[in-house]
This record gives C-alpha cells, sequence and structure tokens, in this order.
C-alpha cells in the first residue's frame, strides 16, 4: 500500500472498463495524459436508447421521493443497507427529509434518482443517485452530476449488480448531454483525485463512550473528559444568527469567492445556495455575521446525519453533525468553527464531523477534534487530473 492506502496494484474488472484515470498510467508516456475528459466526445444521439439488462426477475424503477411511500421505501433501503464502518458498528441513517433536500437541488432530474426493484413482490432492493452540478477542476468549470446513495441490499451483494447501477446512471446522465461526475466513497477505486481523512469532535462524550465510539484516553476520567470538551452556552460571535432568504445574493458573492481560491470545488449559483444552505429543521443548519453596515462578513453551515448504533440496547442512534460550507472572512476561523460546534451541540448533536480540506488543518488540532479511522476518496469520472490534489486544495463537500 502506498502513503494514502491505495493498492495500486489490486485488479478492477469493472472500473478499468470505465474512462476513468487508472493506477497504471504514469507508466506512459507523460507529456500524452494531460488534465481533462478521458473519453472521445460525444453528443446525446451517440448514447445507447435502451436501458441496460438487469438480471431476471429484477426491474428499474424511478424513484419519486416526493411521494411518501416512495420515499419511505428509500429510506428503509438505506437505513438497513447503506455505509457502514469497518467494525459495523454504526450505519448512516439519512433521514427521508435529508433525502428530499439532497435529491431535489436546482436543475434535479427526476430518472437520475433510480432504484431497482424485485418485479414479482415490487421490494425496492437497489439504489443510485444524480444531481447536476457544476464543478470547477483546476481552473476549469465543468457540467457534471455528483454520484451518491449507491446500495445494494446486503442479500445482493457481490452479483455484479452494483457495475450495471452506474452504467444505467451514466447512460441517462449522458442523454442528458452530461459526460462528467463528481463522487466520494471510502473504498479504494482507480483513480482518486484526493484522498481526504475524517475528524471527530466529541459534543457528548459520555455517550460517544459509551456506544463504543470513543474510549476514555490513558489517564483519563469521565469527568475530566467531560471538562475538556465542555463548550459555552452561546455562540461567541457578535452578529452571529440564521441564515435568511435576503441573505442568498450576498451568501452566494461570499461564497463563491471564496470557493474559487480552491482546486476541487463547486460554482454555486444564487438558486443553489437557496437550496443547499436555507435552514430546514432537522437536516442543514446555516448561519451567517451580520457586520454593523449590515454587510454579511462570514457564515458557517453543518448538516445533520445520525447513524444506527448496530444492537446497542441503551442508544439507538448517534446524532452527528458535519461540517459544511464556512467562510470566515473577517471572524477569525478558530471562532467561527467554536461557534459552529456550540450550535451543533446545542441543536443535540452527538458529535461534529469535519474533513481535513479547506483550510480545517488550522482548527482541528486547536478545537480538540481526534483524527478518525476513515479516509474519504473524491474521484471523477471522464476527467483526468493528472497530479492528485491536496486535501487542503479541495472545496467540494458531498453529502
Ligand atoms: S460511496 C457509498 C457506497 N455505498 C455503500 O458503501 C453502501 C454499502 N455497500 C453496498 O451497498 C458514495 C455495496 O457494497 C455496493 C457495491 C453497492 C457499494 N463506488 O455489485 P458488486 C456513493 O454512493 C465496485 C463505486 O458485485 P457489491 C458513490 C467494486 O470495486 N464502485 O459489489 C457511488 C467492483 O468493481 P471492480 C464501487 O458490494 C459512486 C464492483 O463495484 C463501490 O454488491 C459510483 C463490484 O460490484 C463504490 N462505493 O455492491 C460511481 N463499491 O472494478 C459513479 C464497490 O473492482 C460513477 N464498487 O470489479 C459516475 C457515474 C455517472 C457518470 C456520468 C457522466
Amino acid at each position: 500500500l502506498d502513503q494514502q492506502g491505495n493498492n495500486p496494484k489490486k485488479s478492477y474488472a469493472f472500473w478499468e472498463t470505465q474512462p476513468v484515470a487508472q493506477f497504471n498510467e504514469e507508466a506512459g508516456s507523460s507529456t500524452s495524459v494531460a488534465d481533462g475528459p478521458i473519453d472521445a466526445t460525444k453528443t446525446v444521439a451517440d448514447v445507447r436508447q435502451e436501458p441496460y439488462n438487469l438480471p431476471d426477475s429484477f426491474v428499474w424503477s424511478t424513484c419519486d421521493v416526493n411521494d411518501t411511500k416512495t420515499v419511505e421505501e428509500v429510506y428503509q433501503l438505506l437505513t438497513m443497507n447503506y455505509v457502514e464502518d469497518d467494525e459495523a458498528m454504526f450505519r448512516f441513517n439519512y433521514s427521508q427529509e435529508f433525502l428530499q433536500w439532497a435529491l431535489q437541488p436546482p436543475g434535479y432530474q427526476e430518472d437520475w434518482v433510480l432504484g431497482v426493484r424485485v418485479s414479482s413482490s415490487g421490494k425496492l432492493v437497489a439504489f443510485i443517485t444524480g444531481v447536476p452540478a457544476t464543478v470547477r477542476v483546476k481552473g476549469k468549470e465543468v457540467s457534471m452530476v455528483e454520484i451518491n446513495f449507491l446500495c445494494v441490499h446486503k442479500k445482493l451483494r457481490s452479483k455484479r449488480l452494483a457495475p450495471v447501477l452506474i452504467k444505467e446512471i451514466t447512460r441517462r446522465v449522458n442523454l442528458r448531454g452530461i459526460w462528467q461526475a463528481a463522487y466520494t466513497a471510502g473504498v479504494v477505486l482507480p483513480k482518486p483525485v484526493a484522498t481526504a481523512q475524517y475528524w471527530h469532535r466529541s459534543l457528548n462524550p459520555k455517550k460517544l463512550i459509551s456506544v463504543g465510539f470513543s474510549r476514555l484516553a490513558p489517564r483519563m476520567t469521565l469527568a475530566r473528559t467531560l471538562k475538556l470538551f465542555k463548550l459555552p452556552e452561546e455562540p461567541q460571535t457578535p452578529g452571529l444568527r440564521p441564515l435568511t432568504k435576503q441573505d442568498v445574493p450576498q451568501v452566494t458573492e461570499l461564497l463563491r469567492e471564496y470557493l474559487s481560491t480552491y482546486e476541487l470545488a463547486p460554482v454555486f449559483t444564487e438558486e443553489e445556495v437557496l437550496h443547499y444552505l436555507m435552514p430546514v429543521e432537522g437536516v442543514i443548519e446555516t448561519h451567517v455575521v451580520e457586520g454593523k453596515d449590515g454587510k454579511l462578513t462570514d457564515m458557517l453551515s453543518f448538516y445533520t446525519l445520525p447513524s444506527t448504533v448496530i444492537g446497542n440496547p441503551t442508544y439507538k442512534t448517534l446524532n452527528a453533525a458535519f461540517m459544511y460550507y464556512t467562510v470566515a472572512k473577517e471572524t477569525p476561523l478558530h471562532q467561527l468553527m467554536t461557534d459552529a460546534l456550540i450550535l451543533a451541540s446545542t441543536g443535540g448533536h452527538d458529535v461534529f464531523n469535519a474533513l481535513d480540506i479547506f483550510e480545517n488543518a488550522k482548527f482541528l488540532k486547536d478545537l480538540k477534534f481526534g483524527i478518525g479511522d476513515g479516509r474519504l476518496r473524491y474521484y471523477l469520472y471522464n476527467w483526468r487530473v493528472k497530479q492528485e490534489l491536496e486535501a487542503a486544495q479541495v472545496g467540494l463537500v458531498l453529502l
């Protein structure tokens, strides 16, 4: 394994057939591989018209998450079968409101919320989604989709269903004239554009220890641990308040300017800022700092993504806040992030998670985040980046 945990000698029967950067390509002439698309340019007319074949007894099913029965089915599939940690102690538990929010940003396409059902029973057994986004990669703005929520029911694993889901969502995206995608995963695939590390800040140490998320540090008592992680009761920054609709033009400007300093980052429209940052109870929380003249100088945001605690008699779920987009233009970043921790804590979160992307390395240790064991790899489909990015060059958060 190399420093990033990659095993360049492993073979990938599916991924080696796809237009993605491969681990072995340095071997060739380095001048022939420039940044940009990997496939030859195609048009919508070149795209296959028929859906890919599923194994007998399964059918494709576009899922309308505004339909209460359908969103419940999606929720159940993911709650029981989506991402777990390596020790299978916790499993992501995206809420129905979260799924509705994440899957319907401006320009969303109904048929990019793709399910697989058992033909006879109608049971939903697999899922994958795409949403449109403009992403800037090393100075080039590229129209892409963000792929997420790839899930195959535990009973149907290792039957090569995932490659069929990926090919079918690709076809549906290509039919709309989009040829690139961004996605993140814990697993190593050909070939990461960047590798980030998760960090965790305890907000409710007692519960975190009790569910096995964290352990008492050597020579620490519970009392000393509680004291160590104690936060002020209220945010400290004057002028900090929840984002409102009227703020959206200014926040868009603030965010666009900030994100322009990163090599991999979204390019947000006002409509997207309105969608992704306006507070939704239990889903997304955004605060801005309003200066004396009414000018917005800073912003912070985090989303709520609980995990099921697998087989714990006392606690059913772990409530986690995940750092989203934060811009510290006038308020010191430490102070703004301390306020984010306070807001997350008073909002009932047990832990605050952040990646070492953005300028986060500057505050993680000081604010008592501990390094996690999970890495998150960033990938691009049909877009080669010759030189892998540092985590600190990444300004993109996928939900
Ligand atoms: S990452 C979360 C992925 N989901 C989970 O971890 C949930 C729990 N696991 C499962 O449900 C965020 C299954 O294990 C899954 C694989 C479904 C993961 N990404 O069907 P087979 C996302 O949602 C490759 C991509 O037999 P399975 C991002 C694997 O390397 N590929 O396996 C999703 C192998 O290929 P290889 C993954 O365990 C991005 C093949 O799948 C992968 O029953 C998707 C085996 O398939 C992963 N996370 O099902 C790509 N995990 O080459 C989008 C495994 O090694 C690309 N594999 O033979 C862009 C498309 C759009 C383009 C538009 C222009």
